[in-house]
């Protein structure tokens, strides 16, 4: 009998794909410039996975918090450069949800730019879409993905949309939306969001008007994670099946 124990033992420790105690998430980069449709795209994804349990986290949400010394010159501050953002907290909030823990997502207000006190707890979900204009900037944060988007808008159209949501939502003047987007916005897409294309294993031409690109991403979603689901639960029948052998 203390054979057939090693060997079932030998079964279930030593397969790979061993049943985790959580599920692993798969987890979807989406990335594009400025007001290139990535929160609709993500909608839109989000809307037809309305079976799963998604969670959409922003990178906006790990923008730092500025002292009140940059806050006196905040039209000096770069908002689109990588180092505006908190990326290892970042980084370690996206491990834990991996993990399946439960995570605080920190909470920013572009009003005063900092960071509120109230952060927001998120449960595991079974995907996982991290969006924003540099997520597919940092070597580290890519290597989280199963999935990288990348929404190419044209630039005109970006900028229309831009100071539409900045002069409406957002109670600014054109003026200065317009010195924000020359002085910053552009010099940084071009340094920094436009090259990470390459790394996209699906660039979404016209963003939230694709309806096409929006399917078969979501239908390669449903593929990968149905097929993720089968590895986990083959490891089990086969113990339970030379358990029937004995
Ligand atoms: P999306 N942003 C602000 O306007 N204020 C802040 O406090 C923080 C960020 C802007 C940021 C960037 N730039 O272009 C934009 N500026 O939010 C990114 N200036 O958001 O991907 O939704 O366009
Ligand atoms: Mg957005």
């Amino acid at each position: 009998t203390n054979g057939i124990k090693d060997h079932m033992s030998l079964l279930s420790d030593n397969s790979d794909a061993a049943p985790a105690p959580h599920k692993q998430p798969f987890v979807i980069g989406v990335a594009g410039g400025t007001a290139s449709g990535k929160t609709t795209v993500c909608n839109m994804i989000i809307s037809q996975l309305h079976d799963q349990r998604v969670l959409l986290v922003n990178q906006d949400s790990f923008y730092r918090s500025l002292s009140d010394e940059i806050l006196q010159n905040v039209h000096e501050y770069n908002f689109d450069h990588p180092d505006a953002f908190d990326t290892e907290l970042l980084l370690s909030c996206m491990e834990k949800i991996r993990c399946g823990q439960v995570v605080n997502i920190p909470n920013y207000d572009f009003k005063t730019h900092k960071s509120i006190q109230t952060a927001r707890q998120v449960n595991p979900a079974d995907i996982i879409i991290l969006e924003g204009i540099l997520v597919l900037h940092d070597p580290h944060v890519r290597a989280l993905m199963n999935m990288k988007i990348f929404v190419d808008t044209d630039s005109d159209v970006r900028l229309a949309r831009r100071i539409q949501r900045d002069t409406v939502e957002r109670g600014r003047n054109i003026q200065n939306v317009l010195e924000q987007y020359a002085k910053f916005v552009k010099p940084s897409f071009e340094e920094y969001i436009l090259p990470s294309k390459k790394y996209a294993d699906i660039i979404i031409p016209r963003g939230g008007d694709n309806d096409v690109a929006i399917d078969l991403i979501v239908q390669h979603i449903r593929t990968k994670h149905d097929q993720h689901d089968l590895c986990k639960i083959y490891p089990n029948v086969f113990v339970i099946f030379s358990t029937f052998q004995i």
